[in-house]
């Protein structure tokens, strides 16, 4: 059994994180069991020492590393995997009767699908090139949601447990420090924006989104058309989700979570480009339950 790590908040839902997301989107796609375990925040780090890992993630600064979630401990290999990104790759190679999210399958490719001749062994290492272009797609993704990083923040903050909200805010208080020319704030409540700051912050991500990602994912269509199908699967022209959508999903289901489907915020965003991010989410809907 996989066990993932993840932080609650206090909506019924439990799980808002975006980067946990990815990996749980990843486990829901390959229908692999797993429970998760919900960590506080301030406490994140005694995964990392239960299961032996250093932290891997460094804040958006750059300088400092930090322990963050997703981790997931496999029973069964007894490996436990820190970062969304090594989980799905830990997950492509260690299942690989399951779908890839980094390339073909073995199941594909035993259907005739794959890149390789049949009888031939399928070598399941996922190529470093394609984790490259993953990688360099998830920085991407995050420098368009950058202008709303301090909207989502506050967002988030409102659903944190009490005990680790100190713990929170001054986490992204660090995050946004490289961003943020004001005066040092102690709490993220200190943090003020208008509302002509918020929207322009918005408008600033939907241009962002439609400039830096509208040309690869494809228009929702009329239920017949090609732009359905690709919805999902855009990284490599195919028609089935790879670990990019789960990025993408990540940050939307993200903004949907915090706000609330009703909500101003999540219908704007939901139907920018002709609704293209709320039919993307959408996409994604079989692989949003939490476990
Ligand atoms: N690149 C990492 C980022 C992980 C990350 O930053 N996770 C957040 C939760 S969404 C976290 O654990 N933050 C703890 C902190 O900021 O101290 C991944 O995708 O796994």
């Amino acid at each position: 059994m996989i066990t993932l790590y993840d932080s609650p908040c206090t909506l019924p839902i439990k799980a808002s994180s975006p980067n946990t997301w990815k990996a749980r989107f990843v486990l829901n796609y390959k229908r692999l069991p797993y429970k998760t375990e919900w960590v506080a925040y301030h406490d994140i780090a005694s995964v990392y020492t239960k299961h032996g890992l250093s932290a891997v993630c460094k804040r958006l600064d750059g300088e400092e590393f930090y322990y963050s979630l997703p981790v997931i401990y496999d029973s069964t290999t007894g490996k436990a995997i820190a970062d969304s990104l090594q989980i799905a790759k830990y997950l492509d190679e260690q299942y690989p009767d399951t779908p890839r999210v980094f390339g073909a399958s073995k199941a594909n490719v035993d259907e005739g699908e794959g890149v390789r001749d049949e009888g031939v062994d399928v070598d399941v290492g996922v190529d470093e090139a394609i984790l490259n272009k993953a990688e360099e797609f998830t920085n991407l993704t995050m420098s368009l949601f950058l202008p709303v990083f301090p909207l989502l923040f506050k967002q988030a903050y409102k659903h944190i447990e009490p005990a680790s909200r100190p713990f929170f805010s001054s986490a992204r208080l660090k995050d946004l420090a490289p961003f943020y020319s004001g005066p040092g704030l102690s709490s993220l409540d200190e943090l003020k924006i208008s509302e002509e700051q918020a929207i322009g912050a918005w408008k600033q991500l939907e241009v962002n989104l439609f400039k830096g990602l509208d040309a690869r994912v494809q228009s929702p269509g009329n239920g017949k058309g090609e732009g359905e199908e690709r919805l999902v699967g855009w990284c490599r022209g195919g028609d089935k989700p790879t670990f990019e959508d789960f990025v993408l999903g990540g940050m939307l289901i993200f903004v949907r979570i915090a706000y609330g489907e009703e909500s101003a915020e999540w219908k704007g965003v939901s139907k920018w480009n002709e609704g293209k991010w709320g039919a993307f989410l959408d996409k994604l809907a079989p692989y949003q339950t939490v476990q």
